[in-house]
């Protein structure tokens, strides 16, 4: 029988513990096709989080180490110097990243540290039961939010490539979606982007996915792709946030999406 399709090198034999309509699943596989592709899984460290990613451990064929809430990007910046032959990368949610990992993640920018963030936006805490997460979106029905989020009260989502296109030490910020095979596509080529940036050695990169929780969402798998192309790509408009590469051979100082 001819194979047509085959699971990457990149991932182990593991099977994955995620929900299903998960988008999860097809962000670690584009992370895991990209290392083999730029051929480096054999010398990339990958940094877990808490939430629902924190099992990816099992998941890479590359080493791992998990780090506590929000601190993937302090525990990366140490490997990373303490190894700038590995290639070094983060995997985090929006709880992870954005809430408790405010301070980790804009201080790790700030600081220009060569390593790749991966960014899991699903508009909520998925692995503790749905609460609503700093990219909640307004009105948002989550287990905290029963009425839908209220920015009067709760304030308002952060959009974290927005915020990290003004940090300098940002070499490269981009948001993707995988709600579609062409977005996916999309995906890839910015996860590809992203390494490529640490490689050259050119400082901090982010891509920021958004992502489905079909399960606190409330929805099935095919309900929640419709849910996230029409809420949260018009609220976090996918596109390059920063390419200080590109923008240098374009003469420009900075890029829009
Ligand atoms: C230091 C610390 N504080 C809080 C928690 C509890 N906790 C585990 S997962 C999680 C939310 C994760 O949400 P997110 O980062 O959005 O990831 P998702 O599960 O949606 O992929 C929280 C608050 C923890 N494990 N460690
Ligand atoms: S709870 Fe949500 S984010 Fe977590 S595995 Fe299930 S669908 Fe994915």
């Amino acid at each position: 029988m001819q194979t047509v399709f085959e699971k990457t090198p990149g991932l182990t034999d593991a099977i994955l513990h995620y929900c299903p309509g998960c988008t999860h699943g097809i962000i670690h596989r584009l992370v895991a096709e990209t290392l083999d592709e730029l051929d480096t899984t054999g010398r990339t460290v990958g940094v877990a989080p808490v939430g629902c990613a924190v099992m990816a451990y099992n998941y890479f064929a590359c080493d791992m180490v998990q780090a506590a809430h929000g601190r993937a990007p302090a525990v990366a910046t140490g490997l990373k110097r303490a190894r700038p032959d590995c290639v070094v990368f983060t995997y985090q949610g929006d709880g992870d990243l954005a809430a408790i990992g405010t301070a980790e993640t804009i201080h790790a920018a700030a600081r220009g540290e060569n390593i790749t963030v991966i960014f899991v936006n699903n508009a909520i805490y998925g692995m503790t039961g749905g609460q609503m997460a700093p990219t909640t979106i307004p009105g948002q029905v989550t287990q905290t939010s029963p009425y839908g989020r209220d920015v009067s009260v709760a304030g308002y989502p952060l959009r974290i490539c927005e915020i990290l296109a003004s940090v300098d030490g940002v070499a490269y910020a981009e948001r993707v979606s995988v709600d579609s095979v062409k977005n996916v596509r999309a995906a890839k080529k910015a996860i590809r982007r992203a390494f490529e940036t640490q490689l050259a050695g050119r400082g901090f990169s982010l891509v920021e996915v958004l992502s489905t929780c079909p399960t606190n969402w409330g929805l099935d798998p095919v309900q929640a792709l419709s849910w996230l192309r029409e809420n949260m790509i018009p609220y976090y408009p996918p596109g390059v946030y920063k390419d200080k590469e590109r923008d240098a051979a374009a003469g420009e100082v900075s890029g829009d999406a």
